[in-house]
């Protein structure tokens, strides 16, 4: 599983606080300790609360990148935030997201293709998120088409089938392992699938609990990549030995210990 660290995300108080007293060591250290944890590229989203998100999402790129060496999954709506994002990361970056409606493709596909990197395409239209897996999978060939007109490769695009809170509505998880099932049929080669897992619990009691329990159901359906907590223990451990049973990875006796750097 390609692991997308969920941490540096203003929503979280202490990410906020960094942001407001413009102080890069509570980001750098959140940074350092989720590639520690497993993650292959972080999440960077400046919040609902930033005032000036252009500025913030290029500051929070420019703080992150001297930290780590991974790819920053640069996660907003907005078109000229994404790209002042991308025109400050040095590495590579990871454009988060775009949903299927005509004008979001219309603005967040080029850059996918301008910057060469891959794209999230969320099962998302004017409409908002479909009701059930037919839905989604509508909107994500719409994404496969509109990927392959642009000339983007359909390997650099991660389909989001969009997992909302379980106590909010309850068959929205396996309406959305199900579309995770059926992207693989859904073009050759298949686009990777992905989910921002720590929605699922949201307002929820026994949060850990139902995380690692939907990531390792999801895996079981196909899942490729995820955003999510890896300072979660429980959670990192419950998804490398998901993979070893997948036979994703080789068995070995001590396979966590091995796996873990
Ligand atoms: N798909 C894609 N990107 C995404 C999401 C997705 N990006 C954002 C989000 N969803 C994934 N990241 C998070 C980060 C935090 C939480 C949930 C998803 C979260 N935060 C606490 C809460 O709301 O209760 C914050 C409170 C706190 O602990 O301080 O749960 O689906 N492509």
């Amino acid at each position: 599983m390609f692991v997308i660290g969920e941490r540096i995300n203003g929503m979280f108080d202490d990410v906020k606080r960094a942001i407001q007293e413009h102080d890069p060591a509570p980001i750098q250290e959140l940074a350092r300790r989720q590639v520690a944890g497993g993650a292959n590229a972080l999440d960077i989203n400046v919040g609902p609360a930033s005032k000036d998100k252009l500025g913030t999402m290029q500051w929070l790129v420019e703080v992150s990148q001297e930290a780590v060496d991974v790819p920053l999954c640069l996660d907003t709506t907005n078109a000229e935030v994404m790209r002042a994002g991308l025109e400050a990361c040095e590495g590579n970056a990871i454009i988060n997201s775009t949903t299927g409606e005509e004008e979001r493709m219309a603005a967040i596909l080029p850059l996918a293709a301008e910057f060469n990197c891959p794209l999230i395409g969320l099962t998302i239209d004017a409409e908002g998120v479909p009701r059930d897996a037919d839905g989604r999978m509508e909107i994500a060939l719409r994404l496969v088409s509109a990927c392959m007109e642009q000339g983007i490769s359909i390997s650099d695009l991660y389909i989001d089938a969009v997992i909302l809170p379980v106590n909010a509505l309850q068959q929205v998880p396996q309406e959305v392992l199900m579309t995770i099932r059926m992207c693989k049929a859904l073009s050759d080669p298949p686009p990777n699938t992905i989910i921002g897992l720590s929605n699922v619990s949201q307002g929820t009691v026994y949060r850990e609990l139902l995380n690692r329990t939907c990531l390792v159901m999801a895996l079981a359906n196909g899942l490729d990549a995820a955003i999510v907590d890896p300072l979660d223990d429980k959670l990192m451990e419950a998804a490398i030995a998901a993979e070893v049973l997948l036979n994703r990875n080789i068995y070995c006796d001590d396979f966590i210990k091995a796996y873990r750097k």
